[in-house]
Parts: structure tokens; C-alpha cells; sequence
């Protein structure tokens, strides 16, 4: 190759050299604005963050099948992803500020006006927002804009080579750059820092007493037959790590005991406000208790078992006397998530419980501390609220909840379902015999039985592990015969109602996947 390949190469690294200065002090620009904004956020308060608001409202704008599609690639790291995403448009559309702000001033500081003016509008829209949540987007945006101002005015003076005290020389624009990147991360560290110890909750959780269950109202003993995690399957109870977390919230919310309360209105006799002091003076109850999310792909990960404690939802009903006709409790979380859940199923005599309590441990944050609603045989969204702060009582034909509005069901009875935990897909065993394994649930119906299929044979019954309730998920095994090929193992659960787990396959939209789960492995 010869000079004139040479030749477009440096003008390439010229023009780069140029350019990326003025791109980075826009990405610069951007990334004061968020951190100032997030430590004015940590003094407003959380929702006015102006990039968990945007996230948020991103996330409450989205319609089921945008939620579905999250939760179907990225599973629980759902919000992980939306903040990679959203960090990407941010940084793109910084450095196109940057540029233009060097080449036609002051395009570059008016588009960051116009992000900010998406932050205003964001943070001042989430639920039971003022006008002083538009506080830390304006504060941020305001200090991004200065930030651009300053380093392009510096760079520009460096280009036209002006040899004045303005001009910066290449390790001077670095060095103020360096120092921008340290000051922008320090206010949204300590801004997320402050918020995340608001109120002293972690301290309030820390210093929380597990209630006293009396003997009579503890949950049965879990009988060793139950669990068959030493097959490779799921443990019968799953951890308080190992939880799937479903929710709505960017920011988990951090409240204590000492600020929460539960008001209670609507159609009832008596309204009322239950504070924690009165909550707790309530017989605790404990429960085994699988939940399950809407979302579960047949044969996902989204179902959990726990030891919950917690206080009867029927018996606190009872107490403020519901009207006749109202048949929906729309329960509330603190950051305005709604839950409809319906009257009947509260009030049937099943486990609905008020949970304080997770596996011996107050609730973590990220699971509803300090109270949440556990309902057996439900899915979680139109049950399990956490964070709850509110009651009302209403009728499906009145009220609405978060999920319903963007096009899940009104009523979401857990579908039957099994699930092939071991050998694992794709697993590769040797042939004779090969143990098969899994969980099945129905809850509030229960498992009755479990069979397998291989390939296109016959179904053969597994053989269920000791059933705990008809409220928990049930395990099964089956000892299988391999023979060398490739093969594909079928499972289907039958509830205690004797109905047979559909083969029927159908999308988590809008009350539940159903389908058999199968596996394909290879026999060698
Ligand atoms: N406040 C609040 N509660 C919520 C949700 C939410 O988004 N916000 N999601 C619900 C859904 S869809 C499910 S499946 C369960 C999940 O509970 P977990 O995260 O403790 O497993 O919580 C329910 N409660
Ligand atoms: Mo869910």
C-alpha cells in the first residue's frame, strides 16, 4: 500500500484526536449531571433520581409483552440490563453533545437541557411526586452544563493553539477531566450511599426481632422424604439468596417498622391504620409457602419455597368489616405498585398471610421488609405485595392493578406444573440406569402424581417425594432405563383435583405459561 492509505489514516487519527476530546466532554457533562443529581436526589428524596426515575417510568410505560420479552432474556437481571441500556443512549447522546457544543454552541448544552427536560418530566410523574422532584434533575443538568461549557471553551482555546493562561494544554484538560470523573462519581456515590441508609431502615432491619410463633401455630416439621436436593434436585426450601426477585422497583425500597403502617379504607365498616405496634401484637403464624411468578416460563426458575411468619389477612378483614358487595383488596406497596387480589381467596380459610418473616429472617429488603402479602396458590401479582403500606377495599369492576392495566389478568390462580430439574439439559450420562428428577406444583390444589415420558413411549409414573402441603411445591423421581441416543424426557403433574397438566403450550401472557417441560439428553 502506498502513501495515500497512509495519508487517510493519519486524517482519520487527526480527526479522532479531535473529536474525542469533545465527545468525552460531553459524556463528562453527562456524568456530573447524574451524579450531582443523585446526590441532590439522596436530600428530595429517592424517586427523584433523575436516572432511576426516567428507569422507572421507562419500566411503568412498558406494556406486558416488553416486560415479558426483559424477563425472557435477561430473567432477573432485568434491571440490569434496562440501566446497560439506558446507560448506552446517555452515553451516545453526551457525546453528541459534546461535539455539536464545540461546533455549533450552544446546540450541545441545549440537548442536554432537552435529557434533563425527560429527567423533569420522569421524576416529577412517579407516584405521589411534587414539583421538588424535578429539584435534582435541574440541580444535575445545571452542573452537567457547566461542566461542558468549561471544557469546551478550554479545548477550544487548546485547538486554536492560543498560548494565553486560557488555554489548556493537553495534560491540563485531563487532569480537569481526571478531576470532573472523581468529583461526578463521588456526589452519585455518596448520593446513592445517603439513600440507601435513609431513615436508618438497614439499622431498623438489623435491630428486628423475629416474632415468637406458640407451638400451636408453628408450621409442621418438614420431613426429610420431602427434599430431594441430595439428587441434584432444587432444595425443598429455597434460601433467602437463592429467591427469585420479581418486582417492579429500580431502588428496593428501604422503610422500617418505625415508619411503616398499614391503612386500611374503602369499602369497609371501619377504616383503620394499623401501625407496626399493633401488626405485632397479633398471633404470628408460620407457614410453608411456594410462590411462583406469572412470568415462569414452563420449566423456569421463577418459583420459591419459604418458612414465612406472618399475621392472618382474614382475621385483620374481619376486624374492619367488609361491605358485602366489594370483592377485590387493592393493596398498595410504597413506591405505588398495585396488587388486585381477589376477596374470595382471602377469606376461603386458606394461609394469606401479612409476612414479617423469611426462612428465620426478617423479610430482606428485597422481599417486601418489613411486610409483605403471601397468598398460597396465587401468582405473585395479583397477591404477593411487597412493601405494603395500603388497603383498599373495592370491586374488579371499579379498581385496576399495575398488571391488569397493561394486559395481564384479573384472576391468576397458579397453573399445575413440573419442572425437570436433574440430569441437567443437554446433560451427557452414561447408559443403565440414569436418575430423573424434579419439582411439581399446584399450590392450593397439591400434586397427587407425576409422570414421565421418554421420547414418544408411554407416560410412567414418577415416584413422588413425601408431600409437605397442598400449599408447597411437591418433588418427584423416576428411575429411567437409558438406552444409548439422544433422547427427550417429558414430565406432566396432575393436581389433587385430578386435573392433568395441559400440554397445551401457552405464553406467560396473561395469567400463566402453560406446556410439558422437556429435556434432551445424551445417552452414551
Ligand atoms: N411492591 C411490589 N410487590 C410485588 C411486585 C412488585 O413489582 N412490587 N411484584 C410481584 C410479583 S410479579 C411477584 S412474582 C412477587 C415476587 O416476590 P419475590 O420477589 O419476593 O420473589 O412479588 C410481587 N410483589
Ligand atoms: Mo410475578
Amino acid at each position: 500500500m502506498g502513501t495515500g492509505a497512509d495519508g487517510e489514516q493519519a486524517t482519520k487519527t487527526a480527526r479522532l484526536r479531535t473529536v474525542a476530546p469533545r465527545a468525552a466532554a460531553g459524556v463528562l457533562a453527562a456524568g456530573t449531571a447524574l451524579g450531582v443529581g443523585e446526590l441532590a436526589a439522596a436530600a428530595v428524596g429517592d424517586e427523584s433520581s433523575p436516572f432511576l426515575a426516567v428507569g422507572a417510568t421507562t419500566v411503568d410505560r412498558s406494556p406486558a409483552w416488553a416486560r415479558e420479552f426483559a424477563i425472557t432474556t435477561f430473567g432477573t437481571d432485568d434491571k440490569a440490563a434496562l440501566f446497560v441500556g439506558m446507560t448506552i443512549v446517555i452515553v451516545a447522546l453526551a457525546a453528541l453533545a459534546g461535539v455539536v457544543e464545540r461546533s455549533r454552541r450552544p446546540y450541545g448544552s441545549v440537548l442536554l437541557a432537552a435529557l434533563g427536560a425527560v429527567g423533569v418530566y420522569a421524576a416529577t410523574s412517579r407516584p405521589g411526586a411534587g414539583m421538588s422532584a424535578a429539584l435534582p434533575t435541574i440541580v444535575g443538568v445545571a452542573a452537567g452544563i457547566v461542566v461542558l461549557r468549561v471544557l469546551t471553551v478550554r479545548s477550544r482555546a487548546r485547538e486554536r493553539g492560543e498560548a494565553d493562561s486560557a488555554t489548556m494544554s493537553r495534560r491540563r484538560f485531563l487532569a480537569l477531566a481526571g478531576g470532573v470523573v472523581v468529583a461526578a462519581s463521588a456526589a452519585g456515590a455518596a448520593g446513592r450511599h445517603l439513600a440507601s441508609t435513609a431513615a436508618g431502615a438497614v439499622r431498623n432491619r438489623m435491630a428486628f426481632v423475629v416474632p415468637a410463633v406458640a407451638q400451636r401455630n408453628r408450621a409442621r416439621p418438614i420431613p426429610a422424604g420431602a427434599d430431594l436436593a441430595e439428587t441434584g434436585a432444587e432444595p425443598f426450601v429455597t434460601s433467602n439468596d437463592a429467591f427469585y426477585r420479581i418486582d417492579t422497583a429500580l431502588r428496593v425500597p428501604r422503610i422500617g417498622t418505625d415508619e411503616w403502617s398499614l391503612r386500611i379504607h374503602g369499602m369497609v365498616e371501619r377504616e383503620i391504620t394499623l401501625g407496626w405496634d399493633e401488626l405485632v401484637a397479633r398471633e404470628p403464624l408460620e407457614r410453608v409457602i411456594t410462590l411462583t411468578c406469572v412470568s415462569n416460563e414452563v420449566g423456569g426458575d421463577l418459583a420459591g419455597n419459604a418458612t414465612w411468619i406472618g399475621y392472618s389477612i382474614r382475621d385483620l378483614l374481619d376486624e374492619v368489616g367488609v361491605l358485602d358487595d366489594a370483592d377485590m383488596l387493592l393493596s398498595t406497596s410504597v413506591d405505588g405498585f398495585t396488587v388486585g387480589t381477589p376477596l374470595s381467596a382471602l377469606r376461603d380459610g386458606r394461609d394469606a398471610l401479612l409476612a414479617v418473616a423469611m426462612n428465620g429472617e426478617p423479610l430482606p429488603f428485597e422481599h417486601g421488609y418489613p411486610v409483605r402479602q403471601v397468598v398460597p396458590g396465587l401468582y405473585g401479582f395479583v397477591s404477593a405485595t411487597k412493601w405494603v403500606v395500603d388497603w383498599e377495599l373495592t370491586r374488579f369492576d371499579r379498581a385496576q392493578a399495575y398488571w391488569t392495566r397493561r394486559g395481564w389478568a384479573e384472576q391468576a390462580p397458579v397453573k399445575t406444573a413440573s419442572r425437570i430439574e436433574v440430569p441437567a439439559s443437554f446433560a451427557r450420562v452414561p447408559s443403565g440406569e440414569v436418575l430423573v428428577a424434579g419439582s411439581a406444583w399446584a399450590q392450593h390444589r397439591g400434586i397427587a402424581r407425576v409422570e414421565v415420558r421418554v421420547d414418544d413411549g408411554p407416560w410412567q409414573e414418577a415416584t413422588p417425594a413425601t408431600g409437605y402441603s397442598i400449599d408447597t411445591w411437591r418433588q418427584w423421581s423416576w428411575r429411567w432405563q437409558a438406552t444409548p441416543g439422544t433422547h427427550t424426557l417429558y414430565a406432566r403433574a396432575t393436581d389433587l383435583d385430578g386435573l392433568v397438566q395441559t400440554e397445551e403450550r401457552a405464553a406467560p401472557i396473561p395469567d400463566g405459561a402453560s406446556g410439558w417441560h422437556t429435556r434432551s439428553v445424551t445417552v452414551l
